[in-house]
């Protein structure tokens, strides 16, 4: 399709039309570009993104990037027939917590092509472009099907970012003129009002949402209304530690050694008690007189996840009656909300204190805890606050709630993972940026040549990065 053949089938479909639109600017215009409706017509949605390429295909850069949401399947043409790399960034903010924005795989520092149908004031491209710079990616390119000629290139380009397109309004208007596929009345009435408007100023865009404040754990503490949560966020103010240790190890003795060596460095020992090859009640013991010792809690790390009835049995009785003895334990939400109360049936018939936490969210490569159930999660415990602490997940989910406390696993002080789909982050990452207050250390601490050093080291990571977050949103 030449260029030619491409404006008059936009016109054919109505990708423009001609009467007295409304547009994003705020000013009324006698035209309006809508392509939108291309993705109904391959042909011509095949034939924009070749003619984009053509325009851009010396330009160098790393990924490309629609803003949504005509660009989006264009850029996806782009990408696919060029084999080229895609980011998506995500127009929609979640409700809550701190959520990609710009999602692909990318690293801090590439370059991006900003792909967009039309523009008029740049606000488009703008917007996207603080995104991507937000995420750490340089938006160096944008390529544009249709420029209006209204000051979006200058606005644009004001920013670092260079403009291409493929076409003007004017070169529009002048082939449809000469196809005679316009009244002269029509194209003179458009021509005056691109002289008339060649400058639109971009709206001011609205100031991005505060970050939510990081209150210090012991007005947190005060904030709790169950005992335990309270309690955990107390001895957090007192160690001046939001570190969590789990000795994933099958014996015993091991266990109670690495438990002591780490101890000081804690304020949660983190267990999976049916892992003891050697378990026995006295281990139980030894535990507890460990948590007296060093004042930390301890979270049987055992994932219910069956009918309230079931794990009411599962939490208070068998081998390891976890009801007597662990002060937290934790729940996968998948059999519905009938699993706290059988939970917390167990707890009040053991007559202790016991926390809950939810499994919002998972470390592990390909895991299902993601939005809606995510959500369901938040909400769950919003409705149980005498019962529910808190969350295991990647980041703060409700801010709003300070009351709530987020555990996040899968932490080590350098990125990476493991054979089995771990994926790690850092102290300063989940609890600086992503916004959870205690990170879950296992192999990271009980592999190193000195645990109780290590400890240490991501004692004082995760201590310092939530202070930092405190002294940010005060
Ligand atoms: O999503 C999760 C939830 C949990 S509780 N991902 C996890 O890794 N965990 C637990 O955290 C897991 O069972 C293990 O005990 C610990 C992570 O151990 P590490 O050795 O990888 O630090």
């Amino acid at each position: 399709m030449d260029m030619d053949g491409l404006i008059l089938r936009l016109f054919d479909i109505q990708a423009v039309k001609f009467g007295s639109f409304k547009l994003k600017s705020g000013i009324t215009s006698p035209i309006y570009l809508d392509l939108r409706v291309i993705v109904s017509f391959p042909d011509v949605l095949a034939a924009v993104a070749a003619l984009m390429w053509e325009r851009v295909k010396d330009l160098q850069w790393d990924h490309l990037c629609g803003v949504p949401y005509t660009a989006l399947p264009i850029a996806t043409v782009i990408a696919v027939q060029q084999s080229r790399s895609m980011v998506m960034r995500r127009k929609e903010k979640k409700e809550y917590g701190t959520s990609v924005l710009v999602e692909g795989r990318y690293t801090a520092g590439q370059t991006v092509l900003i792909v967009e149908d039309i523009i008029t004031s740049g606000a488009s491209i703008l917007e996207t472009a603080q995104d991507l710079r937000a995420a750490g990616l340089q938006p160096l390119h944008s390529i544009v099907m249709i420029n209006r000629e209204q000051g979006g290139q200058a606005n644009i380009e004001a920013s670092g970012c260079s403009v291409h397109s493929v076409l003007t309004l004017s070169q529009v208007l002048e082939c449809l003129e000469r196809h005679q596929r316009l009244e002269p009345a029509v194209v003179g009435q458009v021509r005056q009002f691109l002289a008339a408007n060649a400058q639109v100023a971009v709206p001011a865009s609205p100031l991005p949402p505060p970050r939510p404040k990081a209150l210090p754990f012991a007005q947190r503490a005060a904030l709790c209304p169950n005992p335990v949560g309270r309690r955990l966020f107390e001895i957090m103010e007192q160690k001046k530690s939001n570190l969590s240790f789990n000795p994933d190890v099958t014996k015993k003795a091991e266990i109670l050694r690495l438990t002591d060596l780490v101890g000081p460095s804690i304020c949660m020992l983190k267990t999976h008690i049916d892992v003891v090859e050697d378990f026995d009640w006295d281990l139980v013991e030894q535990l507890r007189a460990l948590a007296v010792k060093h004042n930390f809690v301890i979270f049987e790390d055992r994932k219910f996840a069956d009918i309230g009835n079931t794990v009411q049995l599962q939490f208070t009785s068998g081998v390891y009656r976890i009801a007597e003895w662990a002060d937290i334990v934790n729940a996968h939400l998948v059999p519905g909300p009938g699993i706290i109360d059988g939970l917390r049936q167990g707890a009040k018939a053991a007559g202790r204190d016991i926390g809950l936490l939810l499994l919002a969210e998972m470390s592990s490569k390909g895991n299902l805890a993601t939005g809606a159930y995510t959500e369901a999660n938040v909400k769950a415990a919003l409705e149980h606050p005498d019962f529910v602490i808190g969350f295991i997940a990647m980041q703060g989910l409700a801010p709003a709630h300070p009351n709530l406390m987020y555990i996040t696993p899968g932490v080590q002080l350098a990125k990476g993972g493991d054979a089995l789909g771990q994926q790690y982050d850092t102290p300063e990452a989940v609890v600086g940026r992503k916004g959870s207050d205690i990170i879950q250390v296992g192999r990271g601490i009980f592999g190193a040549a000195d645990p109780a050093a290590e400890a240490e080291k991501y004692r004082v990571a995760a201590w310092e990065a939530y202070q930092a977050r405190v002294q940010a949103t005060a």
